[in-house]
């Protein structure tokens, strides 16, 4: 039988899902949906023949007519929410942030291992995508092979045309580099050990205070180093391009995806290629296969993805992130062994 999945919060990423696995996904249905807009929930469930809505989240998380959950709400209720799905033994796709800091993540993993210790199963995925897109899942393959040998430098940017009303530099950090956080320690396959961030001059596109673009750089506990240049106010396009640097050698992923076009321009001909316009264009291929992997494995009872630990992580080293932009010093990770 279908999986009957309940998706918590249906803004753009959880609309998203909802059309994914109405849609594109197989062996899964959307049973139910849940969001303090009422009136939102409704109009995504009527999109989707017999889907219910439930206003309470974690009264949708405990319906009996609910196999699997997937969490789109915003970040501080996740906390609450992934927890309800463990006690209640469920499997769940979590939008990052897992929670809204390190020591959070960090229960939720506990309560994760003990349900395992149990059972034998994990249930929470974390909502790293990027993990899912071919051209880094090739990357890491090739790494993996020894196709450029020993890494030891990656270079990323990771660009946004704009991003909404209120993003602070914080959450620059919190809610942009956190994905080449999970990049880096997905690709090099090690923790980040240290963090340090810097301020190039702000463009004049940028609100008002924010820092942006910034420079930040992740060590890893085995000292490879990864520069990331991040940059939500460009007025351009989605970019986001990663290079690694090894010793016999170097990849580049994200440099452009399908037609090539020669036409007229200003001095002469050109050659040009789109640019996706946002996220769900760049990455859309890579939630897709994100969420069926995830149906699949939810149909076992379980997970495969990227899990709580990578979640508690990311949490980590965004923290450290955060203090090293407020004092401009470098600043180490604290975070458990593993
Ligand atoms: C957003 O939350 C995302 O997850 C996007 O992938 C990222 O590019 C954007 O900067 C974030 O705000």
């Amino acid at each position: 039988a279908d999986l009957r999945v309940a998706v918590l919060g249906v803004g753009l990423m959880g609309a998203d899902h909802v059309a994914r696995l109405h849609g594109r996904v197989s062996g899964a249905r959307v049973a139910v949906v849940s969001d303090a807009a009422t009136d939102r929930a409704g109009r995504v469930a009527a999109g989707v023949p017999g889907c219910r809505v439930v206003t309470d989240p974690l009264a949708a998380v405990a319906d009996p007519e609910v196999d699997a959950v997937v969490i789109a709400s915003p970040g501080r209720f996740h906390e609450e929410q992934v927890l309800a799905c463990i006690d209640r033994g469920i499997p769940v796709l979590c939008e990052k942030p897992l929670t809204m800091d390190a020591d959070s993540s960090l229960a939720v993993v506990r309560a994760e291992d003990a349900h395992a210790a149990r059972t034998g199963r994990r249930l929470v995925q974390v909502g790293f995508m990027r993990r899912f897109d071919p051209e880094y899942a090739a990357l890491r393959e090739l790494i993996a092979a020894g196709g450029i040998g020993e890494p030891l430098v990656v270079h990323c940017a990771h660009r946004n045309p704009a991003v909404p009303a209120g993003v602070t530099t914080e959450s620059i950090v919190n809610d942009s580099v956190v994905h080449e956080v999970d990049v880096a320690r997905f690709l090099l396959d090690e923790e980040i050990a240290a963090v340090t961030v810097l301020r190039p001059r702000a463009t004049r596109h940028a609100a008002q205070g924010l820092s942006d673009p910034l420079l930040v750089l992740l060590e890893t506990v085995g000292g490879r180093m990864v520069d990331v240049e991040c940059f939500v106010s460009t007025g351009l396009a989605y970019e986001v391009r990663t290079e690694v640097v090894g010793e016999d050698g170097s990849a580049m992923i994200g440099l452009h995806k399908g037609m090539v076009r020669q036409h007229t321009g200003p001095g002469g001909a050109v050659r040009s290629t789109a640019v996706a316009p946002g996220f769900r264009e760049r990455f859309g291929l890579a939630y897709d296969l994100e969420v069926q992997r995830w149906v699949d494995a939810a149909r076992r009872g379980t997970v495969d993805g990227p899990g709580v630990w990578d979640g508690y992580a990311a949490q980590a080293v965004c923290a450290a992130g955060v203090e090293a932009l407020r004092t401009g010093r470098r600043t180490e990770v604290r975070m458990e062994q593993r």
